[in-house]
């Protein structure tokens, strides 16, 4: 019999979890909200109040014939512990986790808005709001950065850290998704005819697939902190006003892996913003979504900064390692944005900001993505010094 919860066995379920049915009292709605690739996702309200219940499926959501492993929900509950340890006003708060349902309850943040959505939908003008999500972000980024690395715990428990938190599956769906398929001729890829030249023009880039390479063993091998693993957009739930709050999810393809992985992925989403306004018309608003990349950078450095001093050995650990350190995860970012700006377009896994376009903005969104792309990959590989577009010399010139 199947496991898998639906609408109708969701009060069930929670009656059944002492922790939960006195969280939500007597259950009034439940309802499926699950949009991503992946999993089902239930809103539970109740007398008392409201949680969330994600529960893995055992296959891809939106390819069922993709087998995918249910244990990704457990990793999910050790990485959000972890970050929420280290970061807690920056994720949602697990509740409970059930280890043989693949089930974890999670705080209801329905007052939130998933960050894409308010991006895709803000007018032309610039906005300050999200000037608050992206530095909230590199302080998540700082934070669980620092706090998860060999120089936050010390030798000993960032091994036994590494061990625990492997996740070869998801791991390896982000090696093939976004750090090889692109590159190469794969049955994921799809595009329109018109945007046929602009991949091309990528993939027959020799550096590219050189940058991509070098990127690729790097996220194989660089077990530097826990990263969420999957920090696009999309995953980042976000209120403004008088409270502002803004909060990662979603955090199952979480691993050990180099620290330049997130802030990249953040990156790489900016610039698929600001492909998308600049295929409105909307210039000055694609100028500040990209300027949205520095100010993530500089919550991140300075998060990363206040927590060196009580680092793990500064007998080796000094100031002039740490200087070269950022500008590493700085440019492993800058190809990190890349690769994910290229998958956005071309691969399995497309994004609103391209797709929802109308198709003649879908094709110039689609070709701006995809010649920053080409420059961001190529950026470090060419010393820092190959072109690219004005607006994205500050994501690309070092810190
Ligand atoms: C098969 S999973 C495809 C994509 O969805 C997830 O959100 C990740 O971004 C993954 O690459
Ligand atoms: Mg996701």
């Amino acid at each position: 019999m199947s496991d898998l919860l639906d609408v109708s066995s969701v009060p069930a379920y929670v009656a059944s979890v002492g922790d939960l049915a006195a969280r939500v009292g007597d259950v009034t709605d439940v309802r499926e909200v699950g949009d991503g690739n992946l999993n089902l996702v239930f809103i539970v309200r109740g007398s008392a109040g409201s949680l969330v219940l994600k529960q893995s499926l055992p296959y891809v959501r939106t390819d069922p014939n993709w087998p995918m492993t249910r244990e990704r929900s457990s990793r999910e509950a050790y990485v959000l512990a972890s970050h929420q340890a280290l970061s807690p006003a920056h994720v949602p708060s697990l509740l409970h986790y059930d280890e043989t349902q693949y089930v974890l309850a999670l705080e209801d943040l329905s007052d939130h808005r998933v960050w894409r959505t308010v991006l895709n939908t803000r007018g032309s003008s610039p906005s300050e709001d999200d000037a608050v999500a992206a530095a909230a972000l590199g302080e998540y980024i700082g934070a669980v950065g620092f706090g998860t690395s060999v120089l936050g715990v010390g030798s000993a428990a960032h091994k036994q850290a590494v061990a625990r938190a492997i996740n070869p599956e998801l791991c390896e769906i982000t090696e093939d998704l976004v750090l090889t398929e692109p590159f190469v001729s794969h049955d994921h890829n799809v595009v329109h005819d018109l945007n046929v030249p602009d991949v091309e023009a990528l993939a027959s880039d020799e550096d590219v697939l050189h940058a991509a390479g070098l990127a690729k063993l790097a996220f194989m091998t660089r077990a530097e902190s826990l990263l969420h693993g999957d920090l696009h957009t999309g995953s980042v739930f976000v209120r403004f006003g008088s409270a502002p709050s803004v909060r990662v999810f979603d955090s199952e393809f979480g691993f050990y892996g180099p620290l330049g992985f997130d802030l990249g992925m953040l990156w790489g989403n900016y610039v698929l913003a600001a492909a998308r306004a600049v295929a409105m018309g909307q210039s000055p608003r694609a100028m500040q979504l990209l300027g949205l990349g520095r100010i993530t950078w500089n919550a991140f450095e300075a998060a990363y900064r206040e927590r060196w001093g009580s680092r793990f050995d500064p007998r080796v650990f000094g100031d002039a390692f740490l200087s070269s350190y950022l500008t590493q995860v700085w440019e492993d970012a800058v190809t990190y944005a890349g690769a994910e700006v290229a998958r956005r377009v071309i691969g399995f896994a497309k994004v609103a900001d391209i797709e929802s376009l109308p198709e003649s903005q879908r094709v110039v969104a689609a070709r701006v993505a995809l010649r920053a792309s080409r420059s961001l990959i190529t950026h470090t590989l060419h010393g820092g010094t190959g072109p690219h577009p004005t607006a994205l010399t500050d994501i690309a010139a070092a810190p």
